[in-house]
C-alpha cells in the first residue's frame, strides 16, 4: 500500500521539490493549491496527471490556509499518513505590509491543520510536518543558532511563525500527536521567487550579463545568511516524519555569506568580475574585468561583444525601499542534531548552489532574448 501525503503550499518551490521526491518514492501525493485566475501549477506542471487517468500519484484540491471548514474537508477525503504543512504568505519584507493576513495564513493556518487532525480523529495515523524558519531567531541570542537558541522574532512573518511553532509543540504534547518543527535556514534553487534575494540576484546577473537590463537595486547588502539547496532541504522535512519520536530539528549548512559575496559568485559564474566600493546608501558594483573564455562557456560567444562593454560601468546600487522595518542580520545554523539523528547530509554547497541558479536564469535569459528578436517587449522587473 502507498502512503499517502498531503502537501499544502504544493504549488510553491519546497512543495515542488517535496512532491517530485514523495512520489519517486512511491507515494500518493496530494496537494493544496490556491485557486487562482490563471494557472499557478509552473513548477509541478511535469509532475501533473489528468483527473481522468486511473491511478494517479499526484492529485489536486483548491484550498486556502484561512479557510478552515476547506481544510477540514480535505483532510477528511484524503486520510494523510503524513501532512507537510508548507503554504505560507513566505515574503519577510511583504509581511510588514499585510501583517493581519500573514498572522492568519502562517499562524493560524497551522492550527487549523492539528486542529482537524485532532477533530477527525486522526492523531494516531496522521504525522504533521511544520515548516518553521530561522526568522525565528531574527535578533540571534546565540552563534551558531540550534534547537535550544532563544527565539527573538523581528518580523510579522517571524512573529506568526513563532505561535506556528509552539502550537505544533503544544498538540505534540498535550494530545500525543506525531507533530514536528523543521526549523530551516533560507534555501533556494532555480525554483525559488524572483523577489527573494538569492533569484533576484541570478535572474538580475544573468539579464545584466546578455543585455537586457542596466542595473541591478538591492536592499541591505551585508545581510548575511546560512544559504542551501531546497533540494537537499525537503529530504530533511521527509526524515522528520520517519522519525520514531516526533521533534523539532534545525536545517542548515553551518556557513553564512553576505548578500554582497552572492553577488560577487553570481557574476564570477559568467567570467565576470564585480567590485564594490561606497558605503550604505551609497555603495555601488561596478565590473571591473570578464574572461573572455569562461563568458563564451556560460553565456555563448554571440553575447561577448555587449557583454564586454559592461566593464568599467556600474551595476549594482542600493535602494532603501528594500530595507525593512527591522532586519535579521545573521544566520548561521549548527546542524548537529539533524546530521546525527536524521542522517542528514547536504550534497550541496554554496558555489554549486550558484552554479544551479544561473545555469538555469542564463537559459530562461537566452529565451527572453530571442523572443525580444523577434519584436516581444521585454520588460526590467526590478523588485
Ligand atoms: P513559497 O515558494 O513562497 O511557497 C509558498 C506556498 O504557499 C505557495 O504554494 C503558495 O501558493 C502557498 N500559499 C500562500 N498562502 C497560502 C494560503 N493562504 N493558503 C494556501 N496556500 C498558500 O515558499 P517556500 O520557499 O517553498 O517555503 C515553504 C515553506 O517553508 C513556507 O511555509 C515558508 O514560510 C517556509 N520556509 C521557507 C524557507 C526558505 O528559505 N525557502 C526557510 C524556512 C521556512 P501560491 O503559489 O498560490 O502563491
Ligand atoms: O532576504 C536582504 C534582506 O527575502 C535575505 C524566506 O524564505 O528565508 C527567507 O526569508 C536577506 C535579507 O529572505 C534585498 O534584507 C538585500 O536580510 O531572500 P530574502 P529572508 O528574508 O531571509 C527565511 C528562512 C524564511 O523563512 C522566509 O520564508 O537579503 N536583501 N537586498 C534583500 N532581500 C530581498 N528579498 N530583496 C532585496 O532586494
Amino acid at each position: 500500500m502507498s502512503k499517502i501525503a498531503l502537501i499544502t503550499g504544493i504549488t510553491g518551490q519546497d512543495g515542488a521539490y517535496l512532491a517530485e521526491y514523495l512520489i519517486k518514492k512511491g507515494y500518493i501525493v496530494h496537494g493544496m493549491k490556491r485557486r487562482s485566475s490563471l494557472f499557478n501549477t509552473d513548477r509541478i506542471d511535469h509532475l501533473y496527471q489528468c483527473p481522468h487517468q486511473k491511478e494517479r500519484k499526484l492529485i489536486l484540491h483548491y484550498g486556502d490556509l484561512t479557510d478552515s471548514m476547506n481544510i477540514t474537508r480535505m483532510i477528511q477525503e484524503v486520510q494523510p499518513d503524513e501532512i507537510y504543512n508548507l503554504a505560507a504568505m513566505s515574503h519577510v519584507k511583504v509581511s510588514f505590509d499585510t501583517p493581519e493576513y500573514t498572522a492568519n495564513a502562517d499562524g493560524i493556518g497551522t492550527l487549523r491543520i492539528l486542529e482537524a487532525v485532532r477533530l477527525l480523529g486522526l492523531t494516531q495515523k496522521t504525522r504533521i510536518y511544520q515548516a518553521s524558519t530561522s526568522e525565528l531567531y531574527g535578533l540571534v541570542q546565540e552563534i551558531p543558532q540550534k534547537e535550544t537558541t532563544p527565539f527573538y522574532p523581528r518580523s510579522p512573518y517571524a512573529v506568526a511563525k513563532l505561535y506556528a511553532y509552539w502550537i505544533t509543540v503544544n498538540y505534540r504534547e498535550a494530545y500525543n500527536m506525531h507533530a514536528s518543527n523543521g526549523i530551516l535556514f533560507n534555501h533556494e534553487s532555480p525554483l525559488r521567487g524572483e523577489t527573494f534575494v538569492t533569484r533576484k540576484i541570478t535572474r538580475a546577473v544573468s539579464r545584466i550579463a546578455l543585455g537586457i537590463q542596466d542595473m541591478l537595486f538591492l536592499g541591505n547588502l551585508g545581510a548575511q545568511r546560512d544559504w542551501g539547496h531546497a533540494k537537499d532541504y525537503v529530504r530533511a522535512m521527509y526524515l522528520i516524519l520517519q522519525q520514531q519520536e516526533p521533534s523539532d530539528y534545525v536545517i542548515a549548512t553551518g556557513i553564512t555569506t553576505a548578500v554582497r559575496e552572492f553577488v560577487r559568485m553570481a557574476f564570477e559564474e559568467l567570467g565576470m568580475e564585480i567590485a564594490f566600493y561606497g558605503e550604505g546608501i551609497d555603495e555601488k558594483g561596478k565590473i571591473v574585468g570578464i574572461d573572455e573564455k569562461l563568458f563564451i562557456e556560460k553565456a555563448g560567444e554571440e553575447c561577448l561583444e555587449d557583454a564586454k562593454t559592461l566593464v568599467g560601468k556600474e551595476v549594482v546600487a542600493v535602494d532603501k525601499a528594500y530595507f525593512r522595518p527591522t532586519e535579521v542580520d545573521l544566520l548561521i545554523g549548527d546542524p548537529t542534531k539533524s546530521k546525527t539523528l536524521l542522517g542528514w547530509q547536504p550534497e550541496y554547497d554554496l558555489p554549486a548552489l550558484v552554479k544551479d541558479m544561473m545555469r538555469s536564469d542564463v537559459k530562461e535569459v537566452k529565451k527572453i532574448t530571442l523572443l525580444k528578436k523577434e519584436g516581444y517587449r521585454v520588460l526590467n522587473y526590478f523588485e
